[in-house]
């Protein structure tokens, strides 16, 4: 139901159901965990990629899976999908989501969970929860509102309307649009200069963006000393500098020490 590819550097992960648009399962839940929990354990793996198979992205839950669905049912789906929009957040890499096609519903907040989202011109994003009578679940209500402001995230949860790929770009919910043909190369050239790039401090920022949800900006400022300190102590801060001085391109290991 996923693919999992060893790539220099870093991980893809490809949701692989392509006739239902990769519509969610438990199990695909479970084995994105793995992966997640695998990359994270590597230490040659700087980097992960997520994206589809087929013309869609991920169209959320499969919707034949819940026709008789009791409470129980609900939890325990949510239970296996909640822990994977965390692990991308707690994980200290970048994750960067390639969105193919439609994103909807928990598909949607998959995508907007990760740190970069660039999305093909013909993809769109549907908070399709309103139109089958739910709520959004795997963080929308928390990612959407900080991402685009909440007169754009209640109209866009209470509609359900499909936002194009220029749009969500133009309005900040993504990084960036591109042409279709472009989307992998794009994505693929932007997932390598992350993963070459200084892994302990662009997993700190993420901490530090994260954590400021939460935090009054005399809270955050302690928490950026502490942050800048771990990070000044690893050689690719030691590196940055000495290949700014010489006048080169830097070049980063990714190490802690
Ligand atoms: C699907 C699905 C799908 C199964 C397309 N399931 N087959 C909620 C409840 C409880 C716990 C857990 O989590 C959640 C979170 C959620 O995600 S709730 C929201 C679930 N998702 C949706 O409501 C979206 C349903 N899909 C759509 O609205 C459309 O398919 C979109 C807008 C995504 C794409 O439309 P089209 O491009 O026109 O494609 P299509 O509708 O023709 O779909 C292609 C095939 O994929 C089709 O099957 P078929 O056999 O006719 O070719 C669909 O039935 C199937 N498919 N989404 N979620």
């Amino acid at each position: 139901m996923i693919l999992v590819d060893t790539l220099p550097l870093y991980r893809r992960i490809t949701l692989n159901r392509p006739d239902r648009l990769n519509a969610l399962m438990p199990e695909m839940a479970d084995a994105m965990i793995s992966a997640l929990d695998d990359a994270q354990a590597d230490e040659s793996c700087r980097a992960v990629l997520l994206t589809g198979a087929g013309r869609g992205f991920c169209a959320g839950q499969d919707l034949t899976a819940i026709v008789d669905a009791g409470p129980d049912d609900i939890a325990d789906l949510l239970d296996s999908y909640h822990p994977v929009i965390e692990k991308i957040r707690e994980l200290p890499l970048p994750v960067v989501a390639a969105v193919n096609g439609v994103a909807a519903g928990a598909g949607c907040n998959l995508a907007l969970a990760c740190d970069i989202v660039v999305a093909a011109r013909s993809a769109s994003f549907v908070q399709a929860f309103s139109r089958i009578g739910l709520v959004p679940d795997c963080g929308g209500t928390w990612f959407l509102p900080r991402l685009v402001g909440t007169a754009r995230a209640r109209a866009l949860m209470m509609l359900a309307e499909p936002v194009t790929a220029d749009i969500a770009a133009e309005w900040g919910m993504i990084w960036r649009a591109v042409d279709d043909d472009r989307l992998m190369p794009e994505a693929q050239a932007l997932i390598e200069r992350l993963a070459s790039g200084p892994t302990v401090a662009l997993g700190l920022i993420k901490q530090a963006l994260d954590e400021s949800g939460d935090n009054d900006l005399a809270d955050q400022l302690d928490l950026e000393r502490d942050l800048q300190i771990e990070a000044a102590e690893t050689p690719d801060h030691a590196e940055g500098v000495r290949a700014f001085l010489e006048k080169r391109a830097p070049v980063f290991s990714g190490r802690r020490d």
